[in-house]
């Protein structure tokens, strides 16, 4: 271990000064392991060492290994080379979510996958790429790095029940350098002080200026005035679900197929029922008698913008007669308050709910500060209809969160940060309900575009339910 030390200092790859991280804050101490792939030996036995530290400290056989990109890649493919065990990759940059693979190689659900990184320090880009594998089935438990920095990776992992194994810590470079006169006391000193002072960073998440207090799903029931709101908390305290399927197929059929597959993991399903070219009131019938038996609620996407009077027929006749079979349907703001008493004159004596867009998840929306607090006030005024918002990150609203009363649902969530080339941006389900205060991911593209929608599904609940209840504890 000593001379490997030794070498990556020889190299350049462990550097002292001060340097900028990716995580924001200053450095005494810099590692570039990129370097290692110009030192083919030091890179093998680089490879096996962290080969043979896993597997000494794994509980089951290692069926895949897995490198963080890019800088791992290559220790990954040399352990994979080394040990005859297949490799997969995950993609960095997936541009459209909707055709492009996410991981490639062959792999089966249920394997084991070691994550292999050359540097930890929050450990972000662990469960980055340890995300969407698990939500193909593969089992992550493990993950095993060159260097930890001592900063916080090993717990956060552990938060996400991945055990890390380091070949050598920070505080091991240090000392073997100090010892061979390579590095003086005082710098020694300023890095120890310095991982001291550094010794949990927070997985990156965006900026929150007012954590919303989380009261549980089962007591906010309660609070609610709405029937369907009540419902909707009541449903996914029992059924242990912050999930909501974006049901956005192409047929009518397509659509009850999904639903009744995806069913017992979700707490809502979203249609977009203009899509359907093949609906008729028999389809409704059908989702109705599948989400009681699954039992979720039905959330039509229909975005009303109009005034009070027009959407009272939208709602209720065209071909759609959204009222008659939509749980809960959503509304803009942007003709003010009419839209919400002439949405109420039909669905209130129904006992549905509405959801006011305080917030919207695409690139440049318009619906940020003063109209989103317009959506809030609205809402106080009408809370007996009004169950909660859109929102994207209901955490920094102007003036605190709202009252706890309402639900927020919030769209443009997979299990990678990042977007489609239409100006959607994602967050992770953790980033989502813990960070950003939210109680509902809406899942779209990460879910019917997996090979297993079921099962991308399950991995999503598990993902939202688990940032519940760390964020209630
Ligand atoms: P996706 O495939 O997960 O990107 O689908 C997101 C869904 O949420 C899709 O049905 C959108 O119409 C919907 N959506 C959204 O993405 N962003 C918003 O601000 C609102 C709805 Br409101």
């Amino acid at each position: 271990m000593e001379s490997v030390i030794t070498e990556l200092h020889e190299i350049e790859a462990v550097k002292f000064g001060s340097f900028k991280l990716k995580s924001g804050i200053t450095s005494p101490v810099y590692v570039d392991l990129r370097l290692i792939v110009s030192y083919p030996s030091l890179l093998a036995r680089i490879a096996d060492l962290l080969y043979t530290t896993a597997a000494a400290a794994v509980s089951s056989p290692i069926d895949l290994v897995c490198g963080v990109p890019y800088t791992a890649l290559p220790i990954a493919t040399g352990i994979s080379l080394a040990r005859s065990i297949p490799m997969i990759m995950r993609r960095k940059e997936v541009k459209d979510y909707g055709t492009a693979r996410s991981i490639e190689g062959a792999f089966r659900p249920g394997q084991s996958c070691l994550v292999v990184e050359d540097l930890v320090t929050s450990g972000t880009s662990v469960l980055e790429t340890a995300a969407p594998l698990r939500a193909a089935g593969l089992r992550i438990t493990d993950a095993v790095v060159v260097i930890d920095r001592q900063q916080g990776g090993r717990e956060n992992l552990a938060d996400n029940g991945i055990r890390l194994h380091a070949l050598v810590t920070l505080s091991d470079v240090l000392r073997v350098l100090v010892t061979q006169g390579k590095v003086s006391e005082d710098k020694a000193a300023e890095v120890r002080a310095f991982l001291d002072a550094n010794r949990r960073v927070a997985v990156s998440t965006p900026a929150v200026t007012k954590p919303i207090v989380r009261l549980p799903y089962g007591a906010r029931a309660a609070m609610a005035k709405n029937p369907t709101g009540k419902r909707l908390f009541e449903l996914m305290e029992a059924k242990q679900s912050n999930l909501c399927l974006a049901a956005d197929v192409s047929t009518a059929k397509e659509l009850l197929d999904l639903a009744d597959k995806v069913g017992p993991e979700i707490c809502l399903l979203k249609t977009h029922v203009d899509i359907l070219p093949d609906f008729t009131s028999d389809f409704s019938s059908q989702l109705r008698a599948i989400a009681e038996r699954h039992n979720f609620l039905i959330f039509e996407d229909r975005k009303f913008a109009d005034i009070g009077n027009t959407v009272t027929m939208q709602y209720e006749g065209g071909i759609f007669h959204i009222l008659d079979w939509a749980d809960i349907v959503n509304a803009h703001i942007i003709s003010g308050p009419g839209i919400v008493d002439g949405l109420k004159l039909k669905g209130l004596r129904q006992g549905r709910g509405l959801l006011l867009l305080a917030e919207m998840s695409s690139a440049g929306n318009l619906a940020t500060g003063d109209y989103t607090s317009a959506a809030v006030k609205i809402a106080e005024e009408h809370s007996d209809f009004v169950i909660g918002f859109i929102s994207v990150n209901p955490a920094s609203w102007q003036g605190g969160p709202a009252n706890p009363a309402f639900i927020h649902a919030t769209p443009g969530v997979q299990m990678v940060s990042g977007g489609d080339s239409l100006g959607q941006q994602y967050n992770t389900p953790y980033s989502v309900i813990h960070d950003r205060g939210s109680d509902i991911i809406i899942v779209g593209r990460g879910i019917i575009k997996a090979t297993n929608p079921a099962e991308a599904a399950r991995e999503y609940r598990a993902q939202g339910w688990d940032a519940y209840k760390a964020k209630c504890s």
